[in-house]
């Protein structure tokens, strides 16, 4: 049987009926899952690698009989989202105005972590309350998500 979803691991590790693979700090596993060994935080057979949770900076994997091990960094807490407070400007032409604002995140164990909003910073706002949606994940899969409002107002003549 081929296995999907793998591209050049470096250290693979098979148990009784589940497998591990670890590739660039990050640690998947495939296979027998009813009490969990995958670390997916389920019960379900997995047929391709998924990702183990909450788990980062993996040196090394090994799977046993009904279990499985690694080592790493065990992160089970969301970057801190450091949003803008709401924002409220005039028009600057007909149809509304250009916001730049900064959105940043902070973990506890990855630093600095990049933040995706929408709509992003530099877009085109229109004369109306607009909500900007956050998110930031880091290298564990741990999400935070966070908004603010930009309010656009018409420019007074
Ligand atoms: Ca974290």
């Amino acid at each position: 049987m081929t296995v999907t979803n793998l591209t050049g691991p470096s250290m693979l590790s098979a148990g009784y009926m589940h497998n591990l693979a670890l590739k660039g700090g990050k640690a998947t596993a495939w296979g027998w899952n009813v009490l969990g060994q995958l670390g997916d935080a389920t019960t379900s057979d997995r047929f391709k690698p998924v990702a183990v949770k909450n788990l980062t900076a993996v040196s090394s994997v090994s799977a046993g009989l009904l279990h499985s091990a690694a080592a790493g960094k065990f992160d089970t807490i969301e970057p801190v989202l450091a949003l803008p407070a709401d924002i409220t400007t005039e028009a600057t032409g007909s149809t509304g105005a250009t916001v730049d604002y900064e959105a940043t995140a902070t973990d506890a164990v990855d630093g600095a972590v990049d933040v995706n909003c929408l709509p992003p910073s530099g877009s085109a706002f229109g004369v109306k309350e607009t909500v900007v949606s956050c998110t930031a994940v880091d290298a564990a899969g741990n999400t935070n998500e966070g908004s603010f409002t930009v309010t656009v107002i018409a420019r007074e003549v």
